[in-house]
């Protein structure tokens, strides 16, 4: 193991986020730098999934959620969608086993309008296979959009008081977070630690209120590159600016 600069302060000797948030950007950059098809940079970028994934669950963390596709995704060539929805269920076949023998829960974040049937069928079949998995929680924000969470929230929320099971003024924070796509996460629905890689400085309409309070990492290096070394090198960041905002 290295021993260079920070790495020798024992990770786990401090707290790490309990939720941590990642936009998994630059798959396509990483492959064009190479002269390979985007698709090439999507297939390493669920390599670098796996990598990151058991490094989390190893430090502890209880949720790591993933921004695999966004419902504005849906306007990128039919070709290179295709071949996104095919990526779950190739997922699942290679990892669903490893994901066991580790103790990780797979659950999806978004909505299901517009996703192809054979999608869905391999994301529930990911989620009934690890349901009763007690270690960390691997969320994938699937068709997920910020914006189109909270109106749908407002919504349900608008049908609750039409119908007298709620009065306006009961409505707060917790009635809210209920109505949003990630209640199920509980405890851990605020995002502590949300990572960006590729250079871009953008939340991109990625889980708003859950973001509300979170720590924001942004990392030059391309998705595909990602891996243990530089996912505990963001934590320790993350500890950093704890201890730092804990001494005052
Ligand atoms: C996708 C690979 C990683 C880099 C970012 C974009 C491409 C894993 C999934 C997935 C989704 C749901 C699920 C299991 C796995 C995935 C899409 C794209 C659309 F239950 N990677 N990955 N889905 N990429």
């Amino acid at each position: 193991m290295s021993n260079n600069n920070n790495s020798s302060r024992n990770i786990l000797n401090e707290p790490v986020p309990n939720h941590v948030a990642i936009i998994m950007d630059g798959n396509g950059r990483w492959a064009q730098e190479r002269g390979l098809d985007r698709s090439e940079g999507h297939k390493e970028g669920v390599e670098a999934i796996r990598r990151v994934a058991l490094s989390a669950n190893d430090l502890g963390i209880k949720v790591l959620t993933l921004y695999a596709f966004s419902t504005e995704n849906w306007k990128r060539p039919v070709k290179e969608i295709q071949y996104l929805m095919a990526l779950p269920g190739q997922f699942l076949s290679r990892f669903v086993p490893e994901l066991n023998e580790n103790n990780v829960k797979v659950t999806v974040t978004g909505f299901k309008k517009r996703v192809p049937d054979f999608t869905k069928r391999s994301i529930y079949q990911a989620v009934e296979e690890t349901k009763n998995n007690t270690g960390m929680i691997l969320n994938f924000a699937f068709n997920y959009g910020g914006r189109a969470e909270i109106i749908n929230a407002i919504q349900e929320i608008a049908i609750d008081v039409e119908n007298g099971r709620l009065k306006p003024e009961a409505i707060d924070e917790s009635v809210v977070s209920n109505h949003l796509l990630t209640a199920q996460l509980g405890e851990y629905q605020d995002v502590d630690f949300l990572i960006r890689s590729s250079g871009e400085k953008r939340l991109s309409n990625f889980l708003l209120w859950q973001n509300a309070y979170s720590e924001f990492y942004f990392t030059k290096e391309f998705w595909p590159d990602y891996n243990e070394e530089l996912f505990e090198k963001a934590i320790l960041e993350y500890q950093r600016r704890n201890r730092r905002f804990g001494g005052v």
